[in-house]
This record gives structure tokens, C-alpha cells and sequence, in this order.
């Protein structure tokens, strides 16, 4: 049945670009397993990917949160070779974009938004292999007063309105840093790509892709809270619906559905065909999904091809067999174990982030 859809040829371009940015096709999915084949993985990058040779990378572990001070002459310090001697934890994982689904607030809604106008292609899943940030903590020598750690990125300083904002960094709270999160080395088994921060990032699982900084160097650990730009100006929501001075910084990625077929699929008319896609929620396992082939007439659940599981998609399928020719609006609406269902409308915000309404992909039947 899978072959039944006419599905247009793969385009030779595997991403739909956008400038220093790369999206993944949906319709390039279909067929791949649960994790995102590492050549088909999205990539956002704020400047460009530098080329680090593992043999010289350093992590440089510095500051107030440390025992023994507020020293950033006393750093502690691993090689890749440390890292790799210490136990390792196997994770799968999402990371997406804070502004995956940007361009429905346009396309969809009439709102003007600023940031890259990705479809919904700025996710991937990986199996991460590395060592959790919290051993590697406790090996520097965790303050009893320690409440934030930032890792920084060793990319380029980050140039906005002529304006450098330093090195990508962001702040994680120490919770969160000693909960679940993985210094990664490995992706789907292969070192970690250069474009997915070789020879080591940070892996925050559910939470906005930002928070997982690729080529970390250092990280600082600090008994006061910090602050960088991307969680003051940048990754939170601002706009009227948000409160004064914007909404707390973003944390958890919010629930989206997506069909894995490409934009102007076409399908025979009185043909069985099977309609495959994935859901995902950084709020918690997918509880169920809904297909509608009618433009949101009528509702169907979908078939859940595996048992949803936290900090990943879902796989889903339902068969279809169209009986009218013309154009028609497919759409998928997932809710998850939290108890969100995907709305109709997104809830606007300047930067574009956190969309999670249904978004309709029209098709042909011919
Ligand atoms: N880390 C560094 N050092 N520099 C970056 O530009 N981009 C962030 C994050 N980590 C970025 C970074 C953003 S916004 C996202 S969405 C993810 O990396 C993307 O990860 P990927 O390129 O591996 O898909
Ligand atoms: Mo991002």
C-alpha cells in the first residue's frame, strides 16, 4: 500500500534552506525509522559550523557555583578522552527549534513575525550517546549554592543589528542541568556530525533547541542566576497576550503534528492509500492523534505505530481511500499525556515561537 502514493519524487535538494539554516523535508521521512538519519537532520546555525579537531577540544568547567570559588583562574578541565572514560548514557531524544512552525503565523494567521520562517521541518530525533551533564558537575566539584550553568558554544560571536551578543550561550537551571542532561558525543551511533556541534554538545531533552548548545567549550557554573541574550531578549514570548517585559524564558517545546509527504502530494482517486506522519510534545508522550482527509469535516483516530514515549514523536498512519477528485486539506491533531490538544489558532507572539496549531497540507486527487 505504501507505494500507492504518488508522491512527487524526492527533490534533489534533501532541505529546503534558509540561509545559514536548513530544514528537513517531511516527505524525505517517510520510509526512515524512528530516528532522523543524520544527513536528513535539521541544521541552525547562528553563524557557521567551525571545524574542531577532538584532539585539542578542552571543556572548561569555571565559576562562583564551583567548591572552591568564584574562580575563573581555577577552572577544571576535561579532554574528549575524559569524557569518553566516564560511564555514558544512550538517550533518544528531539531537538527543535523554539521557532519550528514560524511561517504558519504568517501563512496561517495574518501575523507578521520575526525569525526564520521554518515549515515544520526545524526538528530531528537522535539516539545521543555521551556523558550526563550532572557527572561531569559533580566531578568539577558542585557548590551547595550552585544555581545555573551556561554552557557556551565555540561558533563565532553571534552579530545582530551590528551588534556582536558574544558566543551562543544560554542558562540552564541547575535542576534541569542535573535531571537529564547529556554532554553528547555521539549521534545515531557516528560521531557527533560537525554541523551538530562535533566534537561535543549539549543535549536538553523536550526543552527549545536553543538550550542545546552545539561545540560547547566551557561552562559556566554560577551561584547567582544568569543571564545571556537568548534568555532575555531572545526564546521567550513577548506581545500582548504575554505579560509586561515578556514571558518567563522558554523551556519545554510545545505539541505539533506533521504529515510526511511533501507540499502538492497527489493521489489517485478509488486507490487504498496509507497517510504516514509523527506527533511530539515536549510536555510529555503523545496520548493520541486525529486525521482529518476532509478539510476538518470529519475526524478519525489515527493508528499509533509505537508506544509513545516521553521526549520523542510518534509515529502514526491511517489508511485513505479518496473518492472525489480535486483538492483536499488533510490535517492532524495530536494531544498529549499532559492533556493539550493542538488548537486551531497559536497564540501570537513577535518572535514566532512555540507554534502548535493543526496545519492543513493540502493535497490533489487525481
Ligand atoms: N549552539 C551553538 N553553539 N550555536 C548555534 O548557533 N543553535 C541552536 C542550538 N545550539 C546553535 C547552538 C539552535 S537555535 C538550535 S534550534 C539547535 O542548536 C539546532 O541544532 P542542530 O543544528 O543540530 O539541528
Ligand atoms: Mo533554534
Amino acid at each position: 500500500a505504501d507505494g500507492d502514493t504518488v508522491v512527487k519524487p524526492l527533490p534533489p535538494e534533501k532541505f529546503v534552506r534558509h540561509g545559514t539554516n536548513a530544514e528537513t523535508r517531511w516527505e524525505a521521512l517517510r520510509g526512515t525509522g524512528h530516528h532522523t538519519p543524520n544527513d536528513l537532520f535539521f541544521v541552525r546555525n547562528h553563524t557557521a559550523t567551525p571545524r574542531i579537531d577532538a584532539d585539542d577540544w578542552r571543556l572548561r568547567l569555571w565559576g562562583s557555583g564551583l567548591r572552591g570559588g568564584p574562580a575563573e583562574d581555577r577552572p577544571v578541565e576535561f579532554g574528549h578522552d575524559d569524557l569518553r572514560r566516564l560511564p555514558s548514557v544512550t538517550r533518544t531524544a528531539f531537538v527543535e527549534c523554539a521557532g519550528n512552525g514560524r511561517s504558519g503565523y504568517a501563512t496561517r494567521q495574518g501575523e507578521t513575525v520575526s525569525g526564520t520562517p521554518w515549515g515544520l521541518g526545524a526538528i530531528g530525533v537522535a539516539r545521543w550517546r555521551g556523558v550526563p551533564l550532572s557527572t561531569v558537575l559533580r566531578r568539577a566539584g558542585l557548590s551547595p549554592y550552585a544555581v545555573d550553568v551556561q554552557p557556551r558554544g565555540l561558533d563565532a560571536e553571534y552579530v545582530s543589528g551590528g551588534e556582536s551578543l558574544g558566543r551562543v550561550r544560554r542558562p540552564l537551571p541547575l535542576s534541569k542541568a542535573l535531571h537529564d542532561v547529556v554532554l553528547a558525543y555521539e549521534m545515531n551511533g557516528e560521531p557527533l556530525p560537525p554541523d551538530h556541534g562535533h566534537p561535543v554538545r549539549v543535549l536538553v531533552p523536550s526543552w527549545v533547541g536553543i538550550a542545546s548548545v552545539k561545540w560547547v567549550g566551557d561552562i559556566e557554573v554560577s551561584a547567582q542566576p544568569l543571564f545571556s541574550p537568548w534568555n532575555t531578549a531572545l526564546y521567550r514570548l513577548f506581545g500582548p497576550a504575554h505579560p509586561e517585559g515578556g514571558s518567563a524564558p522558554l523551556t519545554r517545546q510545545t505539541l505539533k503534528s506533521a504529515f510526511e509527504l511533501a507540499s502538492g502530494a497527489v493521489f489517485r482517486v478509488g486507490h487504498g492509500h496509507v497517510l504516514t506522519g509523527r506527533s511530539w510534545s515536549g510536555a510529555g508522550p503523545v496520548a493520541r492523534v486525529d486525521v482529518s482527509t476532509d478539510g476538518g469535516a470529519s475526524w478519525r483516530p489515527a493508528r499509533l505505530l509505537e508506544r509513545p514515549r516521553p521526549d520523542t514523536w510518534t509515529r502514526w498512519s491511517v489508511t485513505w481511500k479518496p473518492r472525489t477528485r480535486g483538492t483536499t486539506r488533510l490535517l492532524a491533531r495530536a494531544t498529549d499525556t499532559a492533556g493539550r490538544t493542538q488548537p486551531d489558532v497559536s497564540l501570537y507572539n513577535t518572535q514566532g515561537y512555540l507554534f502548535d496549531a493543526v496545519v492543513p497540507h493540502e493535497v490533489t486527487v487525481v
